[in-house]
C-alpha cells in the first residue's frame, strides 16, 4: 500500500464531487485570469481577498472604506464596477491595507465549489514554484481544481495543474492514481516550451484575444513572477 499523499487533478468544478475525497488541500486554478489576478494583487500589497460568486454579493461591499470591488463577466469589467479581472489593474496601485472583493465568471465560483475542503490555496503559473514548495512542506493529499469555462474543460488550467503534478511527483514523496493527473502532466510537458503558442487555438485565449487582451494572456502565462501563496482563512484569502 502506497502511504504517500496523492496529487490529483479535477478538470472542472462540476467533477469536484467525484474527486473531493482525494483532497486535504484544494488548489484552485484559473490561469486566465482570476487566480493570476489574485496573486498579482497580493504581490502588489493587497491585505485580503474575498472571492464572491455573485454580482449581488460584490455590490454589498461597493461603498465601504478600504474595499476594492471587482467584477468580471464575459471577460469584461461589469458596468458600475471600477475593477475587473485584469492583473494589470492591480499593479502600481495603492493597495496597502485594503481588501479586494472579486467575482469572476469561473474562478471565484471554483473557489466556492471547494468550500468544504479543509484547506484551500490559490494556484497560477505566476506563483508556480512558491506554491509547489508550500505543497511539498504540507505533505498532505493535494487536489488541483481547474476552474474551466462554465464547467467545460480548459487547457490552460490543466497545463498549470500538470506543472504542479510534475513538480510534486518528481520529489518521490507524492503518488498519483488518476488518469486526469497523468493527462495533465503530459499536456504540461508538451506545452512547457511555449505556453502562448501552445494555447493559440484554445477557447479562452481566443476569447481574450478578441477583447484585445493579448498582453494579459502573456502576463498570465509567464511563470514565477511572485512568491505569494494565497491561502483561505475563514471566507477570505490572505497570503502566507
Ligand atoms: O472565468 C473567470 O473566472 C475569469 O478569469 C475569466 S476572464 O479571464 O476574466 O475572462
Amino acid at each position: 500500500m502506497d502511504l504517500r499523499p496523492s496529487v490529483e487533478v479535477c478538470f472542472t468544478p462540476n467533477l469536484y464531487p467525484l474527486h473531493m475525497d482525494d483532497a486535504e488541500i484544494v488548489v484552485v486554478i484559473d490561469v486566465l485570469r482570476a487566480t493570476t489576478a489574485i496573486c498579482t494583487a497580493f504581490h502588489h500589497g493587497i491585505d485580503r481577498v474575498i472571492p464572491v460568486s455573485t454580482l449581488e454579493e460584490a455590490i454589498e461591499y461597493r461603498n465601504k472604506d478600504n474595499y476594492i470591488v471587482a467584477a468580471e463577466r464575459k471577460g469584461k469589467v461589469v458596468e458600475g464596477f471600477q475593477y475587473g479581472n485584469s492583473p494589470f489593474s492591480y499593479i502600481d496601485k495603492d493597495l496597502k491595507g485594503k481588501t479586494l472583493v472579486i467575482t469572476t465568471t469561473n474562478g471565484t465560483k471554483a473557489f466556492h465549489t471547494a468550500k468544504r475542503a479543509k484547506q484551500v490555496v490559490i494556484g497560477s503559473l505566476i506563483n508556480l514554484d512558491a506554491l509547489c514548495e508550500y505543497l511539498k512542506e504540507q505533505h498532505k493529499k493535494v487536489l488541483l481544481l481547474g476552474s474551466g469555462w462554465k464547467n467545460k474543460f480548459c487547457l490552460e488550467d490543466t497545463i498549470c495543474a500538470g506543472a504542479i503534478v510534475d513538480q510534486l511527483l518528481s520529489t518521490g514523496n507524492f503518488s498519483s492514481d488518476h488518469d486526469s493527473s497523468i493527462a495533465a502532466k503530459y499536456l504540461y510537458l508538451s506545452a512547457r516550451e511555449n505556453y502562448f503558442g501552445y494555447l493559440k487555438s484554445s477557447s479562452h485565449r481566443r476569447r481574450l484575444r478578441d477583447l484585445n487582451l493579448n498582453e494579459d494572456i502573456k502576463y498570465c502565462l509567464r511563470p514565477n513572477q511572485t512568491n505569494v501563496v494565497p491561502v483561505r482563512k475563514g471566507n477570505y484569502l490572505i497570503k502566507i
